[in-house]
């Protein structure tokens, strides 16, 4: 593996749609027991279903820590491929690499990782196992990587539609966390270089108490060039309101960068989820501070959904408007057969299905 310093449209490398073909999916067993209740028992139950479900029709590789290998060998599939590797949490999304394609072979961008914010607001130190993991990840699948540590991002943070246009929340990429010394417009030329895109359509928010500074995959996703879908409530007092009807204003007034409009289909979010007395007690402090305090509103949404070649992976609340999002989606993914998965176990620990999983796209060797 070499480890590259050009960028990758230097190379004629851009990312893909997560809509395009996959070769397979990167995901990490859960085990910090300050995100995950009760040791992570009922994370790794949920994270099994998500595993299930996306392997019937593509790879999947979980990495999984030393102390958890067995557990986790034993626990998945055979056709799960499980490696050994360290992690300081379990969000493959932002911390496996990002996968650009020169439409042959494939190329693997590392990026700085620091828990969502550093030393300013992240969610966890140290962070140095997940920020080593895109190399490592990269050396398992014997594709060369891009340099880019210098620069923080999250997979999480950022949805093309593989045709030039990138969408992603102000709220995050220009935190103070992340890269205070550059403007707006230096992080646009950075994200243009990276993942050849053209076009970098900014929402200001995204879902209301989103720990990441509101990533974008929380809130709205591409489901086919010229396609998204939108978190939405219609209810006005709820500080939610607000925040995806300045998202849509957005998205309604833009083009996209072949400068087509984007027709915007929302779905409605699930009730307010909030966490319980028991789960918080099930949870390990973090330097004496509990992470969690009971009644916090969690940031649920059916956005956060991950498309394998067979299927949408769409979490589930055991709200009114579970069914809803399942049948939204089908209609938008008419090839592909929507699953809904119990995902609270997923939630407590800060985010869902999408933040769990990253695409790798379909590639021959070089
Ligand atoms: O949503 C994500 N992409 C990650 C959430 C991290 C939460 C850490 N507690």
């Amino acid at each position: 593996m070499k480890i590259l310093k050009t960028y990758p449209t230097d190379d004629g490398f851009y990312m893909p749609a997560e809509f395009s073909e996959h070769y397979g999916c990167i995901m990490i067993f859960p085990h910090r027991r300050d995100s995950w209740q009760y040791g992570a028992y009922a994370a790794r139950k949920a994270f099994r279903e998500v595993i299930e479900t996306i392997s019937l029709s593509e790879k999947v590789i979980v990495c999984a820590r030393y102390d958890d290998y067995d557990s986790a060998r034993f626990m998945l599939p055979d056709r799960v491929q499980v490696i050994e590797m360290e992690s300081d949490d379990s969000w493959a999304r932002d911390v496996a690499p990002t996968f650009v394609t020169n439409g042959d072979t494939i190329r693997g961008i590392d990026w700085g990782f620091n828990a969502w914010g550093g030393l300013v607001d992240g969610l966890y130190f140290p962070w140095d196992k997940d920020n080593k993991m895109a190399r490592k990840l990269c050396d398992v699948l014997e594709v060369d990587t891009y340099d880019m540590r210098d620069f923080i991002l999250e997979g999480g943070s950022i949805h093309t539609d593989g045709e030039g246009t990138l969408i992603t929340t102000e709220a995050c990429l220009l935190s103070k966390g992340r890269n205070p010394d550059m403007s707006k417009e230096e992080i646009e030329d950075m994200l243009k270089k990276t993942l050849g895109v053209k076009k970098i359509i900014w929402l200001k928010s995204g879902i209301y108490n989103d720990e990441t500074n509101e990533h974008i995959d929380n809130i709205c996703a591409f489901t086919s060039p010229c396609n998204v879908v939108l978190a939405w409530t219609d209810d006005e007092n709820d500080p939610q309101y607000a925040m995806s009807k300045s998202c849509l204003d957005i998205l309604e007034n833009s083009t996209d960068a072949m400068g087509r409009k984007i027709t915007v289909h929302k779905l409605s979010l699930p009730k307010p989820v909030t966490i319980t007395e028991k789960e918080c007690e099930g949870l390990d402090d973090m330097n004496g501070e509990p992470t969690r305090t009971p009644n916090e509103r969690l940031a649920a949404s059916y956005v956060n959904f991950y498309i394998s070649n067979g299927h949408i992976v769409c979490p589930q609340f055991g709200d009114e408007n579970d069914k809803k999002a399942l049948e939204i989606l089908q209609e938008l993914f008419p090839t592909r057969k929507v699953v809904g998965i119990y995902a609270r176990d997923i939630l407590i620990g800060g985010g869902n299905i999408h933040c769990i999983t990253q695409q790798i796209p379909k590639f021959s060797k070089e």
